[in-house]
């Protein structure tokens, strides 16, 4: 298997490690092979300062005075320009969260002092850590795998309890269990493959044929099984997106208000009342969900409604489930959704306290005015949410992203086609078949990062946030 490691720079580097403003405390973190070096000159306390006799004890914080960086390092009497009076905790390698040593600094909040401190620790010889820097070399020395990595963004920019669950869970291994459970036979598979060409000479039998289809078929249906999982992944990161739609008048700003429970979008009895589409987000059960309200569909309509409501069909179209509005009675307006990935589409009679009758086909009766029949359309939206299997996904720790979602398809092609082989009755025989095998668990293994490039590294971590 190609294993490539590079290793991490040589570099110590620093950044703060809680966002920028006003707070209590602010974290100001080092890492790398000079970080007790740097805290040393940066920070005077038990066992850090100039004098090299007493060293921290590792892993215990111990409080001091932060300070500009001391001109000659080795004098203890020498005065210090104070930046904050802080804990610093040391944490030598190998564990540390990037496996390398690391001091954190807790200082005081606020928009100076880590900035300060930051400062300071360049003027040591730190450097400023780039987004993710953190991250990427703790999986460069083997604390995480890439896809825990990529948990570690998810668990910070969560947008619901449920997909914050889904993070730490995947953070502690769910993915990398569930890859395992595919991965290990088919190295099984792979080792006796290989295998039996060494020792081909000797016996002249191969691994069976039916023994290698049975462990790919075992192998397409363990990857097709994750591969359900991926609409989950994308709905815990970005939230479930409702687009209420529905000819003008229907009342789907007034019923936009009540599910969003706030008075967001305007309401009026004029037709066309609104134009562009307003979003606002809402947690319930723990997931959550992104509410689009958008313009009347209509035919006949003036240059700036037009623009509306060609957008309105865009956000349609785009959304995970449309909630199609018309009141009581009255007759459901075309959609005309593309046919090829269309979302599904639930009818919501309105205005139901007018005495219309429920019109054909709908589930649900609501009235904005009354607030009857909201939380039977709120148990209609979470039935369909039902289906996308979040819970799952989230119990199993398995949030797939679009990385992991197009590996998983090509090592599942690539799978199919092996198999196909052998189902065809021609044994392609141990050596196509060990080669094509190997092709397929590297590509695989770009998601845990058992094989990776600086390339894959590089699209990672850019989505990090710096001090992590
Ligand atoms: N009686 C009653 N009136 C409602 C209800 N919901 C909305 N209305 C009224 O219907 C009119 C249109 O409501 P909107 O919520 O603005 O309708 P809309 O579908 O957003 O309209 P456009 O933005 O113009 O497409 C307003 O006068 C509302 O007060 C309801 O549940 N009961
Ligand atoms: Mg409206």
């Amino acid at each position: 298997m190609n294993l490539q490691r590079t290793t991490p720079s040589n570099d110590t580097v620093v950044a703060r490690a809680t966002p920028e403003g006003e707070g209590g405390l602010a974290v100001v973190r080092l890492s790398g092979p000079a970080a007790l070096a740097i805290a040393r000159s940066v920070f005077r306390g038990p066992g850090f300062g100039p004098s090299k006799v007493h060293l921290p004890t590792p892993r215990r914080a111990v409080c001091g005075i932060l300070h500009e960086p001391l001109a000659a390092q080795d004098d203890e009497e020498q005065q210090v320009v104070a930046i904050d009076e802080a804990l610093a905790l040391p944490l030598p390698g190998p564990h540390s969260y990037t496996g390398e040593d690391t001091v954190e600094f807790f200082c005081h909040g606020g928009r100076q002092v880590a900035a300060a401190v930051v400062r300071a620790c360049q003027a040591a010889g730190a450097v400023a850590a780039p987004p993710g820097e953190f991250t990427r070399r703790a999986f460069l020395n083997g604390r995480l795998t890439l896809d825990q990595a990529e948990a570690v963004a998810d668990l910070i920019t969560a947008g619901s309890a449920l997909a914050a669950r889904a993070a730490i869970t995947q953070l502690r291994g769910g993915l990398d269990a569930e890859l395992g459970a595919v991965e290990w036979p088919l190295l099984d598979l792979l080792v006796r493959l290989e295998g039996s060409l060494e020792f081909s000479d000797d016996d002249g039998a191969g691994v069976p044929a039916d023994e290698v289809r049975l462990a790919l078929a075992e192998a397409l249906e363990g990857l097709d099984r994750l591969l359900a999982l991926a609409p989950a992944g994308r709905l815990l990161r970005d939230g479930i997106h409702i687009a209420l739609a529905g000819a003008p008048n229907a009342g789907k700003s007034s019923l936009f208000n009540r599910l969003v429970g706030d008075e967001r979008a305007l309401v009026d009895a004029e037709p066309g009342t609104t134009r562009d589409v307003v979003a606002a987000r809402v947690h319930r059960g723990g997931r959550l969900y992104v509410l689009h309200d958008t313009a009347g569909l209509r035919d006949e309509a003036g240059r700036v409604e037009a623009m509306g409501i060609a957008r309105a069909r865009e956000t349609a179209a785009a959304a995970d489930l449309v909630l199609l509005l018309a009141e009581a009675g009255s007759d459901w307006p075309a959609l005309a959704l593309p046919e090829r990935g269309a979302p599904p589409v639930l009818r919501v009679a309105t205005k139901g306290d007018l005495g219309g009758v429920r019109a054909l086909g709908s589930p649900v009766l609501t009235s904005a005015l009354t607030g009857a029949g909201i939380d039977d359309l709120w148990g209609a939206i979470e039935k369909h949410a039902e289906a996308w299997n979040l819970d799952e996904a989230a119990s199993l720790g398995v949030v797939l992203n679009e990385r992991h979602r197009q590996r998983l398809l090509e090592g599942r092609d690539e799978l199919a086609q092996l198999l196909a082989l052998y189902e065809g009755g021609a044994d392609p025989g141990d050596e196509v078949a060990g080669t094509l095998l190997a092709a397929t668990l590297a590509r695989l293994g770009e998601i845990s990062g058992r094989v990776f490039s600086e390339q894959l590294l590089d699209g990672v971590f850019r989505r990090f946030c710096v001090g992590k």
